[in-house]
């Protein structure tokens, strides 16, 4: 018993919850959680499922109507949906990095958008949402897109042999990740440290620096692409699709686009296969919908979007393949599955995809003002289910700030972990929001834009940091950057639109949140 009492205090004692927000919805969240308490006798196996570029407009759930995503929208209807979660920043690296680490991206240099070859971007001293797992006596594994560096130096991978700083030196028991994105080389599979089904016959070389000799690009070779770039995206070509960077060889280890998603099920599900008497966490991100968009044959033309909706409908198939393998191996009732995104969409992000012209009238962002990169919130509200038929018995839809800077505090209670001092140390446990126990909002979520401008939001106002940049992003994407020389301020309180700029004529409300936002930066 007492045990069970360490592990699941929120369970078993609702009362410890936050005080609720709405009377009412908590009543009956209380009554529930009572009614469950004695039935939960383990903890959760937790399978965090990031996304990537999915805006909170691109899914059924939330109101997207031109795309239609069941599997995801099932979970959703028995499960929570929050529809004010932040990503940390609006592109993914720094998100990744504040999810990952629970201290936020403005605190360290070098977390910006990561090259393939850039060097591992979190210090193996710091302590990470998986670390936390596992001293909570998880199982952990980090499986799809990485985008966090690998290595102690950039450039200096040993993309032959071991690679000498992995996933595994922040706490990650199993790795089987990209090094990057899906649009930066090396195109390979990285597994516990070396290239996954390596050829000898074909030693990898990488650069980003110049082109190797004889080896065509997307400039040079441009008769050679299945799928054309719109804007950079033109160098080293890879199953027909010129990339950022350059890369040589790989042979038979290089990935085919169309199998990325395939291949990330089969390993998140063996690895559930291997753990399943333990618990086990896994943080599992999909390539999907990042560009290049390049799904499998069967979703092809099955979206009315091209190929960015057909990525969509590829996620959602995950997400089915995901929960039909915890069910049939009888695990679907005790692990929590969430299902967010490391930033805001964006339609035409360097390929020739169309995506602009099949939206149409889909809404990416949904009601908000800008996308990926942007200072808007279009930029970091995130999609965000919670899924979890033993803890959260009773569908919700929150409406509640939250952030996911509170990934490690928040999971880690859930494993009976306690971050100590110095360790995650700008994450919050939020777990009675997070499981929609408590309609508690955050008191604020900071988020950081492509420029590193930094965005404060409260529950009712949004504050963007004077920053230098244009009106809109430069090279290519066709989005609002929200950058202005002068401190903005919006009243979200009635709209989700930030469309009048009200800090001239609240200067107190402007101070006030310059000094939450200077109290905060001073944090850490
Ligand atoms: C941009 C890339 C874009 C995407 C993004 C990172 C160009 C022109 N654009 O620089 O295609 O890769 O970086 O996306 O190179 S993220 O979701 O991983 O942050
Ligand atoms: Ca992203």
């Amino acid at each position: 018993m007492s045990r069970h009492i360490s592990l699941f205090p929120l369970l078993l004692f609702p009362s410890l919850l936050p005080q609720p927000a709405s009377a009412q919805s908590i009543t009956h969240a209380r009554q529930t959680a009572r009614k469950v308490a004695p039935a939960i006798a383990q903890r959760p196996n937790v399978i965090l499922l990031v996304a990537d570029d999915v805006g909170w407009g691109d899914l059924s759930c939330y109101g997207a109507s031109r795309i239609t995503t069941p599997a995801i929208d099932s979970l959703a209807a028995r499960g929570v949906r929050m529809t004010n979660m932040h990503a940390c920043a609006s592109t993914s690296t720094p998100s990744r990095y504040g999810l990952l680490t629970g201290s936020y991206p403005f605190r360290k240099r070098g977390t910006d958008v990561a090259a393939g070859n850039a060097g591992m971007v979190i210090a193996p001293d710091r302590t990470t949402l998986a670390d936390l797992m596992h001293r909570g006596g998880y199982a952990t594994a980090a499986i799809g897109k990485w985008h966090l560096g690998l290595g102690s130096e950039t450039g200096a991978q040993d993309w032959n042999g071991r690679i000498d700083q992995t996933p595994a030196d922040l706490g990650f028991d199993y790795h089987y990740i990209m090094a990057a994105t899906a649009d930066r080389v090396p195109c390979v599979w990285i597994e516990q440290g070396r290239v996954a089904d390596y050829d000898p016959s074909e030693p990898i070389s990488v650069s980003y620096a110049k082109p190797f000799a004889g080896e065509p690009t997307g400039r040079t070779h441009p008769e050679q692409l299945v799928l054309k770039p719109s804007h950079g995206h033109d160098q080293s070509i890879v199953n027909g699709i010129s990339r950022i960077g350059y890369m040589k060889g790989g042979g038979r280890a290089l990935w085919r686009d169309e199998d990325l998603a395939d291949s990330i099920v089969s390993h998140a599900v063996r690895f559930i296969d291997s753990h399943r008497r333990q618990p086990f966490f896994i943080y599992l991100c999909t390539n999907d919908i990042h560009v290049p968009r390049w799904p499998a044959a069967r979703f092809r033309g099955r979206s009315a979007m091209g190929l960015r909706g057909d990525a969509i409908l590829q996620l959602d198939a995950t997400v089915r393949a995901v929960t039909d393998a915890l069910r049939l191996r009888g695990l679907d009732q005790n692990t929590l599955l969430i299902i967010t995104s490391d930033n805001g969409p964006v339609l035409d992000d360097g390929y020739q995809d169309d995506a602009v012209r099949l939206a149409g009238d889909h809404q990416p962002a949904g009601p908000w003002r800008g996308m990926k990169y942007s200072a808007f919130e279009g930029g970091s509200a995130v999609p965000f289910i919670a899924y979890w038929p033993k803890g959260i018995p009773h569908a919700l839809v929150s409406d509640a700030l939250s952030s996911l800077i509170d990934a490690p505090a928040t999971l880690a209670a859930l494993a009976g972990v306690t971050p100590a001092a110095g360790e995650a140390s700008d994450s919050r446990n939020n777990l009675a929001t997070w499981l929609g126990r408590s309609t508690e909002p955050r008191r604020y979520a900071v988020s950081m834009a492509a420029n590193r401008c930094l965005t404060l939001r409260t529950p009712h106002y949004k504050y963007i940091s004077p920053s230098d940049g244009g009106p809109m992003i430069t090279w290519g994407p066709q989005i609002e950057t929200g950058y202005k020389p002068q401190p903005q301020l919006y009243d979200l309180s009635d709209t989700h639109r930030e469309a009048v700029d009200v800090a001239p004529e609240r200067p107190g409300i402007v101070q006030r949140m310059q000094r939450l936002l200077g109290k905060i930066r001073g944090g850490d």
